[in-house]
């Protein structure tokens, strides 16, 4: 089908929704679909009308993993040169919160793609896993780092040597999600959960949202002198003013993202 979009954008007022559309192969990350998936997540990303995103894929699958038949016959070199898995690294330079709504599969480079989302609201049938050692390789896009720093080594070792899946239950219990919820409500308590974020102070959103990325990725004196200069930074914000304010004030702030 050449003309059908791999991503399906829908604008629910500050939240851009944002859809893998690949049903008929459990939305399998090709890179067609990351590559739009990435432009589409930047150019909402630089507009001011939007403060959140969702990003989902359908009832039966958030995405099955990386696109094995694109991959299967690809030499190293190949993968290298054309750097199959860098699309992956303009997820990170999002600086509004990312949601996952995840249903069903998500799995290989969907499981990934997952992680590398803000926040993770699961429906009761979503099932994560890392089944690339079923194909003979390991996760190639954060999954062993990821996974390791947000469940302990143990469970990513079992996840990743023997294709151990979670259940929803399970990723809620160890840390991996923020809530399950019944299959027909998932995609909604992700839509709320968004709007709910984007309706608060744009900048400390997206400083509050840099800073706890970095805690995965520094060392703690590091971060926690970056998030110190973050909140410093805060002060020079008109929305600041208007927030402390407005608590002396008893009423509502206003904010306006200056
Ligand atoms: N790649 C390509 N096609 C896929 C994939 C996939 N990952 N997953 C499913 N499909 C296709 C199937 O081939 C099938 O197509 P067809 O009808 O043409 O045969 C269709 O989707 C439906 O799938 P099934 O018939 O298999 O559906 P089932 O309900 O029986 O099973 C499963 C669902 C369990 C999800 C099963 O499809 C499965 O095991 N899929 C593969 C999961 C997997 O191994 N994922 C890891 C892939 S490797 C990876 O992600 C490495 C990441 C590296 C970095 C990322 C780079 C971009």
């Amino acid at each position: 089908m050449p003309n059908t979009p791999l991503i399906l954008t829908e604008i629910h007022e500050r939240v851009a929704l944002l859809r893998l559309n690949r049903p008929e192969a459990m939305n399998a990350l090709n890179t067609p679909l990351m590559v739009e998936l990435m432009d589409t997540l930047e150019k909402l990303d630089a507009d001011p009308a939007i403060g959140a995103f969702v990003l989902t894929g359908d009832g039966r699958a958030f995405a099955a993993g990386a696109d094995i038949k694109e991959m299967a016959e690809s030499s190293s070199i190949e993968l290298l040169l054309k750097g199959h898995i860098s699309p992956f690294d303009r997820i990170k330079k999002i600086s509004k919160p990312v949601i996952a709504a995840v249903s069903g599969w998500c799995l290989g480079g969907g499981n990934e793609l997952a992680l590398s989302c803000d926040l993770i609201v699961a429906s009761e049938t979503a099932r994560f896993g890392q089944p690339e050692i079923n194909l003979g390789v390991i996760p190639g896009a954060g999954g062993t780092q990821r996974l390791t720093r947000t469940l302990g080594k143990a469970l990513a070792m079992e996840m990743v040597l023997n294709n151990r899946t979670l259940t929803a239950e399970e990723a809620l219990r160890f840390g991996l999600v923020n809530r399950v919820v019944p299959v027909e409500r998932y995609l909604d308590e992700a839509l709320v959960l968004a709007a709910e974020i984007a309706a608060r102070a744009p900048l400390a959103v997206r400083l509050g949202k840099e800073a706890v990325n970095r805690a995965l990725e520094t060392h703690l004196a590091d971060g926690i002198a970056e998030e110190r200069q973050a909140f410093y930074f805060l002060f020079a914000s008109e929305d600041q003013k208007e927030g402390m304010r407005a608590f002396s004030e008893k009423r509502r702030p206003k904010w306006t993202g200056r």
